[in-house]
C-alpha cells in the first residue's frame, strides 16, 4: 500500500486537476481546511497581480463520499478564474481564425524552462512550455498535501514552515520554535518569526520590485512534528527518507538546495559538535537526543525529533529588468520576455514545502501501517507504537 498523486493543468489553461491513490477509507475529509491551505499558498508579500484574480476552490470529483474517503482513486479540480481572459489563446479546440491577439513567446527568459523546453519538445511558440512550467503547478501539490496533513493529522503529526531567509536578509537566530512557528501559520506578509529581518524583508521586497525590476530568493525551512521514529528505512537507497525528502522539495519551482537539520553548517564543524547525544528518561521510558542538529533524521529514518527540512529558492526567473536573449525563429539578441510576475515567492514555497513534505510522509506512513480503512491502519500503528515503548 503507498500514496502516490499526478497533477496535470497549465497556468491560464480551463482548470488544474490531481488524482490522488492510496488514501484508506474512511479518512474525514475537511474540504474548509483544504481551502485554508489553498488560501495561504496565496499569500506572502512580494505576490503579483495573478494572486488579485484567483481565489483558489477546489471540488473534490470522485473517491469521497459523506465527507469521507471510499478507499478508490480521488480526483479533485481547482478553475483557473483567468482562464475567461485566455478564452482562445488557451482553447484545446483548433480556432477557426488566428487569435486577435496571440500572445506568443518566442523570447526565452534566462532560468525559465522555455528555451529548453521548446527545443526538446519541439514547439515553435514558447508559451507551450511556459504554461506547464509556471509554479501555478503548486496549487495541485498544496491541494494534495492537504488530504496528507488530514492523514498525518490522525496520528498526531503535524506540519508548518517559516522563512528564514529573504534575498541577502536572514533571521538574527535561524532555531526558530515548534510553537513560534505555529503562531504563523495563518500570517499573510512572510511568516518570519524575527520582526525586525521581516521589516528590512519588505523594504528589500519594494526595492527590487517596484525600484529596481528584480526578483529576489530565498530559505524556508519546513518542521513536521510528531513523527514516530523508524518511518524510512537504512536498507536501501530507494528507502531512504532523507534521499525522498530531498527529491520531492528539490521539485519546488525555483528550489535549488535543499538542507537537512544544519546539514550545511554540520560540513564544516568535527563530528563531536554535530552529532545528537542520545539519553534516555527512565520515567517516560524513552529515549531522546541533547539536540536536534540532525533535524530528525538518522540512517534515512525518522528519529522521533521534529523533522527540519529547507528548501533554498533562486530570484524567480521573470524580471521586469529583463535580460539578454535570442528570438527563437530570427536568432537575432533581444530582450527576455516579460508578461507580470511575483518578485518573490518564498512563503508561498514554505507552503508548498510543507504539502511536499507532509505527501512524503503520508506515503512512509502508508508503506509502513498499510491498511485498507483508516481503522485498520491505526490498528497497525498502535501495535508499533507499543513495540517502541517497549523496546
Ligand atoms: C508564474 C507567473 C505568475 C505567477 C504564477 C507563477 O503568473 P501569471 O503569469 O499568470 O502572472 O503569479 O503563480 C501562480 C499563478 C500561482 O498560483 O502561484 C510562473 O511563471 O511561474
Amino acid at each position: 500500500m503507498s500514496f502516490s498523486f499526478t497533477t496535470a493543468g497549465e497556468s491560464h489553461g480551463r482548470a488544474l486537476v490531481a488524482t490522488i491513490e492510496g488514501l484508506p477509507a474512511g479518512l474525514p475529509i475537511d474540504q474548509d481546511f483544504i481551502n485554508h491551505e489553498l488560501w495561504r499558498r496565496q499569500q506572502g508579500y512580494g505576490r503579483g497581480g495573478r494572486m488579485k484574480i484567483e481565489t483558489d476552490t477546489v471540488q473534490i470529483l470522485t473517491g469521497v463520499r459523506h465527507g469521507e474517503t471510499l478507499g478508490s482513486p480521488v480526483a479533485i479540480m481547482v478553475e483557473n478564474k483567468d482562464f475567461k481572459n485566455w478564452l482562445e489563446v488557451m482553447a484545446a479546440e483548433k480556432p477557426a481564425t488566428p487569435p486577435e491577439r496571440d500572445r506568443k513567446v518566442i523570447r526565452p527568459r534566462p532560468g525559465h524552462a522555455d528555451l529548453v523546453g521548446g527545443m526538446k519538445y519541439d514547439r515553435r511558440d514558447l508559451r507551450d512550455i511556459l504554461e506547464r512550467a509556471s509554479a501555478r503547478e503548486t496549487t495541485m501539490r498544496v491541494a494534495v498535501g492537504a488530504f496528507a496533513k488530514l492523514l498525518l493529522r490522525e496520528f498526531g503529526v503535524e506540519l508548518a514552515s517559516h522563512v528564514v531567509q529573504l534575498g541577502e536578509i536572514s533571521v538574527a537566530q535561524p532555531d526558530v520554535a515548534w510553537d513560534d512557528i505555529k503562531a504563523l501559520y495563518d500570517d499573510t506578509m512572510l511568516r518570519c518569526a524575527d520582526k525586525d529581518a521581516e521589516a528590512a524583508m519588505i523594504k528589500r521586497i519594494d526595492q527590487a520590485g517596484i525600484e529596481e525590476g528584480d526578483t529576489l530568493g530565498g530559505i524556508f525551512e519546513v518542521v513536521a512534528k510528531g513523527c514516530v521514529p523508524g518511518l524510512g528505512s537504512h536498507t536501501s537507497w530507494l528507502a531512504k527518507l532523507d534521499g525522498q525528502l530531498a527529491q520531492a522539495v528539490m521539485s519546488i519551482h525555483a528550489v535549488k538546495a535543499v538542507e537537512l537539520g544544519l546539514g550545511v553548517a554540520n560540513a564544516k564543524l568535527p563530528g563531536s559538535q554535530v552529532h545528537d547525544e542520545i539519553v534516555y528518561d527512565a520515567e517516560t521510558h524513552s529515549f531522546g537526543r541533547t539536540a536536534n542538529r540532525a533535524g530528525g533524521l538518522e540512517g534515512g529514518m525518522t528519529n522521533g525529533e521534529e523533522l527540519r527540512v529547507r528548501g533554498y529558492l533562486k530570484p524567480i526567473a521573470t524580471l521586469r529588468k529583463r535580460l539578454r536573449s535570442i528570438h527563437i525563429e530570427t536568432k537575432e539578441p533581444l530582450e527576455a520576455d516579460f508578461e507580470r510576475s511575483d518578485v518573490t515567492a518564498v512563503p508561498a514555497a514554505g507552503v508548498i514545502g510543507e504539502a511536499m513534505v507532509a505527501q512524503v510522509l503520508a506515503r512512509a506512513m502508508r508503506e509502513k501501517f498499510g491498511g485498507d480503512s483508516l481503522k485498520e491502519m491505526k490498528r497497525n500503528f498502535d501495535g508499533y507504537v507499543k513495540q517502541i515503548a517497549e523496546y
